[in-house]
């Protein structure tokens, strides 16, 4: 098979608003501007070295809008999808919210809908509807409680009904029902494409090259890799998951691939290989890697692109995401 390469990839400096900056000018400008303005640099763990590197928080959604909480920042930057930058508005109403590249969806978010939703709660009457974090404000409204991938099933047990409707991640919903076979779970058709293009073959050739290494893998990934996989985990979980292996040097990673270079500041002396055998090329999500350093000093310069939710909506989605916080996470 084609050999690994275990460095996550490197980034361009392909300017597409024309600007001249270098890479540490923008830096400087970036931090003056965020002094200046009291603004809080939040970056998933999938997002491009560069922005994870400038952020105040790294981590994931939730703990990123829990963090954004705990700041006296007016403004928030969420490098990270729509509907990330959505749930830190949601936590935080008075601050002003901004997703520095507008063109950083989620396929997944977007497999569901209020409609659609309604739709399936028809099929499914008297069911409590249990709502992956990865789904808009409005889909989060109309559900009864949400979950992230660190929290889902403990979400699931804590409800006192045996009836769920699991939204929108199949994948995820799999999973929860193989820890909870006690309950009888309507799983709704969605799936990260990014998670779900990855196969136990393309995995098990992974593993051959590195028969004694320690497998993560993300429960959006499909059943045949969790059922392969040493450590089913968040990508927050996936850190404890790797401190848990003291013994171990090398870790194959079935998430997208931003994660590495966390886990590779947090474990430098250890090794972390994609799960698809190359670079994570397969395991990359094109929505997570549009923003640049240049979007996030741009959108710090003219405040944009501001995350506005209706007032209605974001007391439903408030309702469903504090029910979910109420419960501990599960790894
Ligand atoms: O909620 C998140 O941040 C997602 C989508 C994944 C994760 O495990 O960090």
């Amino acid at each position: 098979m084609s050999q690994c390469v275990t460095e996550a990839p490197e980034t361009t400096s392909y300017s597409p608003y024309g600007l001249s900056f270098s890479p540490e000018e923008l830096i400087d400008k970036i931090h003056f501007l965020q002094t200046e303005k009291k603004a809080v640099i939040l970056a998933h763990n999938y997002q491009v070295p560069e922005v994870q590197d400038i952020a105040d928080f790294t981590g994931d959604s939730l703990g990123l809008s829990m963090e954004a909480t705990k700041t006296d920042a007016k403004i928030i930057v969420f490098c990270g999808v729509h509907f990330m930058a959505e749930s830190a508005k949601i936590l935080n109403p008075d601050k002003k919210v901004l997703l520095p590249h507008l063109g950083a969806g989620c396929s997944l978010a977007d497999s569901i809908t209020p409609e659609s939703l309604d739709d399936w709660k028809r099929r499914y009457p008297g069911y409590t509807v249990v709502t992956y974090i990865n789904s808009s404000a409005e889909v989060k409204a109309e559900s009864d409680i949400c979950c992230t991938s660190a929290n889902a099933v403990a979400v699931v047990r804590s409800l006192k009904t045996d009836k769920v409707l699991f939204t929108p991640d199949r994948n995820l919903g799999r999973w929860v029902q193989a820890q909870v076979p006690d309950k009888d779970i309507a799983i709704y058709d969605g799936a990260c494409p990014t998670h779900d293009v990855l196969r136990g073959a393309n995995l098990l050739k992974t593993k051959q090259v590195f028969p004694d290494a320690v497998v993560i893998a993300h429960p959006e990934c499909r059943e045949d890799i969790v059922d392969i996989a040493d450590e089913v985990c968040s990508t927050t979980g996936m850190m404890a998951a790797v401190a848990r292996h003291p013994e171990a040097r090398t870790f194959i990673v079935a998430t997208e691939n931003g994660i590495i270079h966390q886990l590779k500041k947090r474990f430098p002396d250890k090794e972390f290989v994609m799960a698809d055998g190359c670079i994570g090329c397969r395991l990359h999500c094109p929505y997570m890697k549009v923003t640049g350093l240049e979007d996030v000093y741009l959108s710090l310069k003219e405040e944009r692109y501001e995350i506005r939710v209706d007032a209605e909506v974001i007391q439903g989605a408030r309702r469903a995401l504090d029910r979910m916080m109420a419960v501990p996470r599960d790894n």
